[in-house]
């Protein structure tokens, strides 16, 4: 209710959006960084009119929101969940509910606006020139992930990013005074933002300046303060957190449709004239700016046809013909390679091929070996926009919120940093696989492999925890060309994210000719190395650097003639998605001597040994030690290993 006159003003006035086209690639996005508020954005959706979309990204006739599911608000099957949902609700733009999430994804799509403009604009040709808007309360401004978003958004000058912040002094248990005195002015001043004031919510000429001066506002974004009465309007409840918290209840309902002079027992009614209203404007607006643009893309396509067959391919999350033929292969090498670095390899071959493939670090890319080093692949920073590199600063959680912003203006992010560290953004990669965006992570320095850093490096429950995410893939590639196989699959993902896992230290590059070929990957899981002479006695399962631990022991057994099988298994969710038929081929139920080994936690894995089988995991956090005596410590050795299985057998 308090939102609704800056919600009315930004959309009647300003928003460039068509209600019949709400994927128009270069309209400004509205995000609804209080997700709680869902009811004012359902509202701006049915009033204006916004249609349908389908997965197959055409627009159908029928309305986005219609009453009836205004009347089913948060039940069952209707267009109005609880909190917004991308890719449920057509002109949702970004799931939110998560306070801070909102906020941060905006930057990211700020900073899609801007590099899309740096690489496709030519003179005479602005096909990128939108704005995003976020509106967030209390909570997303004391939300950290808003302080490292903001931080930043200022950093990179995204002057066509505003955030409307409700000032209404108003959260949950309370006042804000109870948690809150930030000097919120401030402390986005010393972000480098601009900073306005609108002192009354109600105040439509004020809001409107604010608007236009933020649009006038050139190498810096925009913080709009509102001074705003939640629950405006409702006689007992305005103020107070109770308007927050719970129903207004019938007889203040009553009251409060009294006090804006709306007929008391009207419900769900939209008067006569409204959605005329809607059309005028901002159906009216969108739809002229989006006609225009069209032409303009026309053209554009005639003069620049690869740059616009790149914008068609890109909005489809289509990848170019040809991009998987620079994929490299590694020669068998028994010092081998670090995962880090064998991705480093592939990332370089592939981006060349796929323009739109960028990302970044929270300043680890020394580490993550995720920079992009060939010569036209340049720096994103204030001002150059044009650059693939990214460099998020030491902010993990802004990187997941900005990577989704990223992927839902339709580029192909990736971000990276430690296994550790995915613990402080793993709030956004779980909305991303909420949102069933193709975002993509590259974790390195997987496990206590890490060594001398000790255990507050060393992951030991991060990877069982990723693979609790619904719907996002993770992969723990053994070798160098499981590397390559995992990057073929990942790129080929349109609406999954996908977690990389990879080493710090070299693992040797196994003879594909001797085992099998690394292609398995795409299955999840494949037989590696079979017994000879018989069927298997027992099978050995593992991931990442433990594979080759796992060949070891298995040559030593064949070798005092116990036959054993090695599966490699670089991903659970590809592995389980396969028919039954191939899951017992690979892991044959009537072998029930089973070890698994993972340096990671061993919760989940009795699914693969059943009850009687063995994991040799982390049962602890680490140690701060050379790797070598490490593995030793926790049982990571061919020989313990083999041990396990004798056991076993
Ligand atoms: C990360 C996160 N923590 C907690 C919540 C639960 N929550 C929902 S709304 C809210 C209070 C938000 O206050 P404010 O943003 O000022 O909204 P207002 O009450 O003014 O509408 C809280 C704590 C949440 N949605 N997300
Ligand atoms: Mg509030």
């Amino acid at each position: 209710m308090a939102m609704a006159p800056v919600a009315y003003t930004l959309w009647q006035r300003h928003l460039r959006f068509d209600p019949n086209d709400p994927i128009w690639p270069n309209r400004d996005r509205f995000v609804l960084s209080m997700g709680h508020a869902s009811m004012l954005l359902y509202s701006l959706l049915h009033l204006a009119g916004v249609k349908a979309v389908n997965p197959k990204y055409e627009a159908l006739g029928n309305l986005s929101v219609t009453l009836d599911d205004i009347k089913r608000f948060r039940q069952l099957e209707s267009k109005c969940p609880g909190h917004p949902e991308y890719r449920w609700t057509s002109g949702v733009e970004t799931t939110t509910g998560p306070l801070g999430q909102g906020v941060a994804t905006s930057v990211g799509m700020a900073i899609a606006g801007k590099w899309l403009a740096a690489r496709f604009n030519r003179p005479d040709y602005a096909l990128f020139d939108f704005n995003v808007f976020a509106l967030g309360g209390d909570g997303c401004l004391m939300e950290g992930i808003s302080h490292e978003a903001a931080s930043l958004a200022g950093h990179l000058r995204l002057d066509n990013l505003c955030w409307i912040y409700d000032n209404n002094h108003i959260s949950i248990e309370g006042s804000t005074a109870l948690a809150l005195s930030d000097d919120v002015a401030t402390r986005f001043l010393g972000y480098g933002w601009a900073v306005e004031r609108v002192g009354d919510a109600n105040d439509l000429s004020m809001l409107n300046r604010a608007f236009e001066t933020f649009t006038q506002t050139k190498g810096r974004p925009t913080l709009i303060i509102v001074d705003s009465h939640i629950g405006y309007g409702a006689p007992h409840k305005q103020d107070s957190h109770a308007a927050h918290g719970e129903p207004l209840g019938e007889d203040e309902i009553r009251l409060a449709k009294k006090f804006y002079g709306w007929p008391e027992d009207a419900k769900f009614l939209v008067p006569d004239g409204v959605r005329e209203h809607f059309a005028l404007n901002i159906g009216a607006r969108g739809a002229r700016l989006r006609e225009e643009w069209m032409t303009l893309f026309e053209a554009y396509t005639t003069k620049y046809k690869k740059d616009a067959d790149a914008l068609q391919k890109m909005q489809r999350r289509e990848l170019p013909d040809g991009w998987d033929k620079a994929l490299p292969t590694f020669p068998t090498d028994a010092k081998g390679l670090a995962g880090r670095d064998a991705s480093a390899k592939v990332l370089n071959a592939l981006a060349p091929a796929v323009p739109w493939l960028i990302g970044g670090s929270a300043d680890l890319a020394p580490s993550t070996k995720t920079r992009l080093t060939f010569e036209a692949a340049g720096d994103f920073e204030a001002g150059t926009y044009a650059g693939r590199n990214f460099h998020f600063g030491v902010r993990e959680h802004a990187m997941g919120a900005v990577l989704n912003g990223m992927s839902l203006s339709k580029l192909r992010p990736y971000g990276s940093g430690f296994l550790i560290f995915s613990d402080y953004g793993r709030a956004p990669i779980r909305l991303a696989s909420i949102m069933e965006i193709p975002v993509v992570y590259i974790f390195t320095h997987d496990s206590i492999g890490v060594g001398e850093d000790g255990p507050t490096h060393q992951p030991v429950e991060q990877l069982l925890s990723l693979r609790a995410i619904p719907g996002l893939i993770t992969l723990r590639p053994a070798d160098a060309n499981e590397v390559a196989e995992c990057w073929r699959i990942v790129l080929q993902l349109q609406h999954k994210p996908a977690v990389l896992v990879l080493s710090r230290q070299a693992l040797p590059t196994l003879d594909r000719a001797k085992y099998a070929s690394a292609a398995g990957v795409a299955k999840g899981g494949y037989v590696l190395a079979d017994a000879a002479g018989g069927p298997p006695q027992a099978i050995l399962i593992a991931t990442g650097s433990e594979v080759a631990l796992c060949l070891t022991a298995h040559e030593q057994l064949a070798a005092a003639g116990i036959r054993t099988r090695v599966v490699s298994l670089p991903s659970w969710e590809l592995f389980e998605a396969q028919p039954d038929a191939y899951r017992e081929a690979v892991l044959p139920p009537s072998i029930t001597a089973r070890v698994a080994v993972e340096q990671a936690s061993t919760l989940g894995w009795s699914r693969y040994v059943g009850l009687t089988g063995r994991v040799v995991g982390m049962q602890t956090f680490g140690a701060s030690a050379p790797l070598k005596e490490l593995q030793k410590k926790f049982g990571f050795e061919p020989d313990q290993i083999a041990a396990a299985v004798r056991a076993q057998l």
